[in-house]
Formats: C-alpha cells, structure tokens, sequence
C-alpha cells in the first residue's frame, strides 16, 4: 500500500508522535469531564442551588477547559510540527532524486508537471502526516469516550442517537470518492497551467519575438478557466457535504430530545443526564464530521504520495554497478570500439564508430547537425549509458570506472549553456566552489571574457541571470568555457562551445585555449574549418557514421566532406571581406 512508505519517516520522530497522539487522548479524555460536570451542577440545582455551590462548578468547569485548550495546543504544537518534519524530509528526498534522475525522465516529464508534484502534492501529504492523524485520532478518542457515558446514562436513548451514523457514513464514501475524482482533475489541471506558465517564463524572448502575447494570453485564459470551472466542480460536491452530514446529525438530534424528553418525564433520567446526555451527543458531531474530512484528505494524501512516488521509485539511470576498477590516475586515452548508439530502438544515431584518441591528444569533430556529435560526447561522461565493451579510458570500461572518479576526471561544455541567477564568478566556480579569484580570473580571461571582466559593473561579482545582467549568446558560451577549464579536467569536450563568437574572436580565444589544452584530451566540436584547423585529428560524421578522418592538410588533399566545407567556408569568408 502507498501509505506504508510514510512508516520510515514516522520512524524517525518516534518522541513527536507518541506524545502528540498522548496529547490528544488526554484532551479528549479531559472534553469529556465537562459535561459529566453541566449534568452535575443542573442536578445539583434542584437539590440545593446555592451560590457558593455554583461557583464551585463554575470555576471546576473553567479549570477543566483551560486544562482542555493546554494539550489541545499540545496536540497541534506537536503534530504539526511533525508533519513539517516529515514534508521537509520528503521535499529534500524528492528533490535529491530529481538531481539523480535520468535524462530520459526530463524529456518525458514536464517541468510543471514536477512542480506540482513538489507543491502541491507534498501539501496533500502533509495534511496526511499532520491534521488527518491529529483529527483522525481525536474522533476516534472523543467518540469512543462520549459512547462509553451516553451508553451509561440511558442505552436506548443511545442506540436512537446512533441510528443515523450508518448513513453517515455510507454518504461519507459515496461523497468522498466523489471528491477524490474531482480533486485529481484539478490538480491535473493545475500542471497543465504551471506547464504553460513555466515554458512562457522561460520562453519570453520567442514569445515576444513572434508576438504570440495575445494568442498565449488566450489559451491561458482558457486553460485557467477550465481549472476554476473544475474546482467550482468540485467545490459544488465539498459545500452540499458537510450540510448534508449536518443534516443528519441534526435529524439524530431532534430524535434525542423527543425521546429523551420522554424519558425525563417519566423519572428514568434526570435532568442532569439529559443534559449531560445532549452535550455528550453535540461532542459526536465535530467527529462525524471530521470522519468525512479525514477520509477526503486520507485519499488526497495518498493519491498525492502514489504521484511522489512515482518519481521517487524512478531509478537514476545511471550509477555505479558491478565490479568497479578506480584507476589511481586517469591519463585520458580515450577509446570508442564499435560503437552502437540509439537514444530510441531502432533507429541507431551511431553505428561502428572506432575512434582512439591518445591522452593529451586533441581530437576535432565535424559533421553535419544530426550527425550525432553531441550524442558522442556524452557518452563519455555516462550522461548517458553507453553499452557495455565499446567506450574505454585508459584501457577500462568507462562503466567500470567509478561515476565520481570518471567525472571529476571529465569537463564538458554543453551545446546549450546554462547559467544560474547567481554571480559570474559564482557560475564559473561551479564545478569547484573552493576555487580562488585569482584562479577564477585566469580562467576567465583564457576562456576570452577579459573585456567582460572590465566592463561589468562589479567584475566577477556581477549577478547575472534573472535579476541580474543579461549576458549575450556569446558572452554566456564564454562562461562556460571557463566554468569547465577552471577543473582542470584531464578529459575536455567542448561541444560547439564557441558556436555564438565571432571568427575573429573565435581564433583569439582558440589561442588562449591552445596552452590550456595542453597535456589534456580534448573533444572539439566545430562547424568551423578555422576552429579545428589545429588538432591532431579530425574526424567526419554523418549519419552516425565516420565517413573520413586525418588531420587537415590530409583531409584537404582528399578532396572529401572536409575539403567541401572548407571551400565553402572560405567562400564565405571571401564573400564577408568584399
Ligand atoms: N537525439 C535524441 N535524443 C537526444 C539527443 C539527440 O533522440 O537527447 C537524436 C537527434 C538526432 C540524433 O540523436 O537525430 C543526433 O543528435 P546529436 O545531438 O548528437 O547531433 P549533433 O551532431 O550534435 O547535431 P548538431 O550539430 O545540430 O549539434
Ligand atoms: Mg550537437
């Protein structure tokens, strides 16, 4: 049962929830003392009323309460404060599974989707940890006590109050499940709406650029307008449920006093039971009533859990298996064998790919987009998992190398960058927070970014991203760059990384980054002739396929692939000179 994964996080607060749950049944224990104390002093009224008698009640009955209203506070105090813990431990878990889960996931989830997941959905749990135990065990505290003196004072007059429960409860299933179905279409509405609010946040610059405000204005109006319309839905079936059960308690009532009335007059009760009797009874209602709220928030919490975890039952795709081999030193000789690689069945984005590449060497990739270049790369840090036998460092499968070897030993500059609204030199130090300025600097102005460092307002403590500066395409590539150049990595892949700069600027910073790639294997990814000129190899693909490679003099004199783009591109650069 879903409920059951909640036991661990019970497990770790035992303290919390054994004198919470004491709090409450001293407090319903204590609730009950009032009325036995009102039937007492109403007697006590017909016998001999005196003023100094009443008193006594009165202030044994203020006693009474406020003793009440403490563990009351105790209850709350605590098993709120519980079901915070456990929220807070479950949102840490959820989003420490998110960080581990794999790409895969992220192109089949949304991003709203996730959120909603975080927010909402770890709400609806919490009120599962928190209120629904605290009501769920007074109910069954206050009820338990209230039927044990009802049945004491007169059992029939009992019975006939209890003869509408059965209904109660048949109309708190029916009405309930009802509520959970509706409930589940707003909350799936409510993903779809974070959905379209997120992409549009991230999105303004496209949304803008095609003018598309007015049109995505309405279809946010229409997706936000279904969602009221399916919470008034549901809001109909929540407000006609608690008159109803109302209703019925009242009904209850009403039988009570026409009986119980009766049996007063006929000296079988006194007064005092009556009224003791009846406070007794209104001390059921809360209960009846919280029954049904506490089956609704039971189902919610646990149909949101089932959503947590669905994610948190997702595996991260890959980690560490099997026998591992830590190498005391990764040199950096890369080697791919055969290659197969698909991201979906049948349709293969690398075939037979063979490809050494010595440590220290720098090898340039080159081909048309699709080509797979990108997908290449990433096998090499197992943001994806490759096969088995086929991608080797230094001699061992890279996935018998420990992950946290593997990747400490690898930098990479994706082809879409990615910074956090946090200061430059915040995003460069990424990968090593302890680095220094002065080493931040360095790599900085190796990656090109000195006439940033001079220009931007606060240097390297500039903030950059939302509510900060706005770096340019190109501007951003060049942190990147840096970001992973300051981990002195043995392996480097950068993946079209200055794909945003200007030639000249391109051939400048490719400068800086000749020292840098020294003693370093390096993976270049280039659309440009000019840019992969320099390395020790450069390969072609297409297709999945390396349909040529050499160096460029070599490849130029082939009269191939290479040699084609590079006319072009010389064309181009002719044509931009004129
Ligand atoms: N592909 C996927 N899923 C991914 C990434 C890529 O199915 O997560 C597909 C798209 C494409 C093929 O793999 O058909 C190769 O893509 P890749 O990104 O490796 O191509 P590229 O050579 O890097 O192209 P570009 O020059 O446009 O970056
Ligand atoms: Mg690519």
């Amino acid at each position: 049962m879903t409920l059951r994964a909640l036991v661990p996080y019970f497990r770790r607060h035992p303290a919390k929830l054994v004198s919470g749950i004491g709090s409450i049944a001293l407090a319903a224990a204590i609730g009950l003392v009032a009325p036995l104390l009102v039937g007492n002093a109403v007697d006590a009224l017909r016998d001999a009323a005196s003023a100094e008698r009443l008193l006594r009640y009165g202030v044994l009955l203020v006693g009474v309460v406020a003793l009440q209203g403490l563990f009351t506070f105790a209850q709350r105090w605590i098993l709120v404060g519980l079901s915070r813990d456990i929220e807070f431990e479950l949102r840490n878990d959820y989003f420490e599974h998110l960080e581990r889960l794999p790409l895969s996931f992220y192109q089949e989830s949304t991003t709203g989707d996730l959120m909603a997941r975080g927010t909402n959905d770890l709400q609806a749990v919490r009120m599962l940890c928190g209120p629904a135990i605290m009501y769920g065990s007074n109910t069954l505290f206050t009820a338990t006590g209230a039927l044990f003196f009802m049945a004491r004072i007169e059992g029939r007059l009992t019975l006939l109050a209890l003869a509408t429960m059965p209904l109660v409860a048949v109309a708190t299933q029916v009405f309930g499940s009802k509520i959970h179905v509706l409930f589940e279409r707003v909350q799936e509405q409510f993903s779809t709406l974070s959905t379209r609010v997120q992409e549009n946040l991230a999105g303004v610059r496209v949304v803008r650029a095609y003018a598309r405000e007015e049109s995505e204005q309405a279809t946010f109006r229409t997706a936000n307008d279904e969602y009221v319309e399916r919470n008034r839905h549901l809001i109909r079936w929540t407000a006609a449920f608690h008159p109803m059960l109302q209703g019925l308690v009242g009904v209850g009532f009403v039988a009570v006093l026409w009986y119980g009335g009766l049996q007063v007059t006929r000296g079988v009760i006194t007064v005092g039971e009556f009224v003791s009797f009846n406070f007794f009874l209104s001390k059921l209602v809360w209960p009846m009533i919280a029954i049904g709220w506490v089956i609704n928030l039971v189902q919610r919490g646990s149909a949101s859990l089932a959503r947590i975890l669905k994610v948190l039952e997702t595996e991260p795709a890959v980690r560490d298996q099997g026998t591992l081999a830590a190498l005391p030193e990764i040199r950096g000789r890369v080697v791919f064998r055969d290659m197969e690689f698909a991201w979906e069945e049948a349709t293969p984005v690398l075939r037979g790919i063979d490809l050494e590449v010595p440590a220290g060497a720098t090898v340039a990739l080159v081909g048309r987009t699709g080509a797979g270049k990108s997908t290449l790369l990433s096998l090499i840090p197992r943001l994806v998992e490759p096969p088995r036998d086929r991608l080797f460092i230094d001699g061992v499968d890279v996935r018998s190398l420990p992950l946290a070897q593997l990747r400490a030993t690898i930098a990479a500059v994706p082809q879409e960058t990615f910074l956090f609204s946090t200061t430059l030199g915040a995003n460069i130090a990424l990968g090593r927070p302890d680095a220094t300025e002065t080493e931040i600097e360095a790599v900085a102005r190796a990656a090109g970014l000195e006439q940033e460092l001079e220009e931007l307002p606060d240097g390297l403590a500039t903030r950059i991203g939302e509510r900060g500066i706005t770096l340019s395409g190109g501007q951003k590539q060049r942190v990147a760059l840096a970001r992973a150049l300051l981990r002195r990595p043995r392996i480097l892949l950068l993946d079209d990384c200055l794909s945003a700069v200007d030639t000249a600027t391109e051939e400048r910073i490719l400068g800086h980054l000749r020292r840098e790639f020294e003693g370093r294997t390096v993976f270049l990814v280039s659309h440009r002739v000019s840019a992969v000129r320099g390395a020790d190899q450069i390969v072609v693909l297409d297709r999945g396929r390396i349909v040529e490679r050499g160096r460029h003099d070599e490849l130029l004199a082939a009269g191939g692939a290479y040699s084609e783009l590079a006319r072009l591109q010389r064309l181009e650069e002719e044509l931009e000179a004129v």
